[in-house]
């Protein structure tokens, strides 16, 4: 299988584009390609220079303007540049216009976060998840220079640039893949769907959030086992599920994929037995990372995310971690100000729990335990409504 390498490999020299449009400020854009160039670095490239357009909408043709576009292809050019990274998706008529002319590799958002997908999936089942998503974006969007990029991957050879017969048979080839990879996961599906029903009555738990805000460094400390953290974009990309007891009351605690806004529409449909972690869960813990400048749209997205999976509407903690990164000051406020503010707002907007913690630190842990405990002993008590609460103490 093919997999991207991030060491020892020669470095990828990347740009990024993006637009700035109605429903797009200029310092959205500046989040947004901050963002990317942190999913750029996630893949081992590294980012030479961001290029904006202001457009009321993506050019149908080539997604930025003729003018924009040259002056992309004369940086590319002269630079070297091995990859072109949009903000946002590609038609697959864009993909081809923008290929003629920029000669090297486009990615848009879609491929990059799949790409990254792929690169740590680490069961069979993400796997396939991953590779299904990756055959059903790219079905549509074969050209000359992709069946030939697919082909080195792939070990299949080159052949000296495809033709289109070669992409028509590539084309048949995928369709193929697309349903053996289909019928693999149906058969993996079945084998979790009973191993999540043999799990018997334990009320669930699972760990949700934006990508890179410490639900893995959270798992890590609330069942004791290492759990992969790291500063990198989709570390975790399966699901891990721990039995944690809280004295007498045993609960399962799942760490899951972190979401991201724009989250490719077949990757979500590809992952939702991964999702069914969330679905199924009695209890969530939302971790935000407080220190993030945009931790609102954070939140917005990982509250749609979870209302499009239909996880809406489940006793929820909202976790804002990563306190110690909190400096006063900013935003003119003082730190005790900044987090008084998040309670009020999400207190009454959510009707949340929330606690303001320090993963890395180990800080505020065990109120976030005790306001946890309560959700999940509301929750022990509907399944065991015979066991008496007190018995517990
Ligand atoms: N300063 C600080 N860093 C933290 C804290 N909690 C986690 N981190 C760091 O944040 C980064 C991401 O942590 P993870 O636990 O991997 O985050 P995640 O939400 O599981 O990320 P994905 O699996 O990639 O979605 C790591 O470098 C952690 O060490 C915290 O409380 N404070
Ligand atoms: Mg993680």
């Amino acid at each position: 299988m093919y997999e991207v390498t991030t060491e020892n490999s020669v470095v990828v020299k990347a740009v990024l584009v993006a637009l700035i449009t109605r429903e797009q400020s200029a310092e959205k854009t500046d989040e947004y390609l901050d963002e990317l160039a942190f999913l750029t670095s996630t893949l081992g490239a590294t980012t030479e220079k961001m290029f904006t357009q202001r457009l009321e909408k993506p050019d149908v043709r080539s997604f930025v303007g003729k003018g924009k576009l040259e002056e992309i292809s004369a940086y590319v050019k002269a630079e070297n540049i091995d990859w072109v990274i949009f903000d946002d998706d590609l038609t697959p008529s864009q993909l081809r216009n923008l290929e003629k002319e920029l000669s090297c590799k486009i990615y848009d958002r879609s491929l990059l976060i799949l790409d990254i997908f792929l690169s740590r999936a680490q069961t069979a089942q993400a796997k396939t998840q991953v590779e299904l998503a990756r055959n059903q974006y790219l079905l549509p969007r074969l050209t000359r220079m992709w069946t030939h990029l697919e082909r080195q991957r792939g070990g299949t050879g080159t052949r000296g640039g495809a033709g289109e017969k070669e992409i028509e048979t590539d084309r048949r080839m995928i369709r193929n893949t697309i349903d053996v990879l289909k019928k693999k996961l149906e058969k993996i599906d079945k084998q979790n769907m009973t191993q999540r029903k043999s799990r018997g009555k334990i009320v669930r738990v699972a760990i949700v959030g934006y990508t890179n805000v410490g639900k893995s460094t959270l798992m890590t400390l609330l069942s004791k086992s290492d759990i992969l953290a790291e500063n990198k974009l989709f570390a975790t990309v399966d699901s891990t599920v721990r039995k944690v007891n809280f004295e007498d009351i045993p609960f399962l605690l799942s760490d899951t994929v972190g979401f991201i806004r724009k989250l490719p529409t077949h990757l979500i449909e590809s992952f939702k037995s991964t999702l069914d972690e969330i679905r199924e869960a009695d209890v969530l813990i939302h971790v935000v990372d407080v220190s993030h400048p945009v931790l609102d749209d954070h939140i917005h997205v990982v509250n749609n995310t979870l209302a499009d999976i239909k996880a809406s509407d489940k006793p929820t903690l909202l976790v804002f971690n990563k306190v110690d990164l909190l400096k006063d000051e900013e935003e003119g406020l003082t730190v005790k100000e900044k987090i008084e503010q998040l309670k009020t707002t999400y207190l009454n907007k959510e009707e949340n729990d929330v606690v303001f913690i320090s993963a890395a630190n180990k800080e505020n842990i065990e109120e976030l335990k005790s306001k946890l405990r309560k959700l999940v002993e509301a929750k022990h008590f509907t399944i065991f409504p015979n066991y008496l609460k007190n018995t517990y103490y």
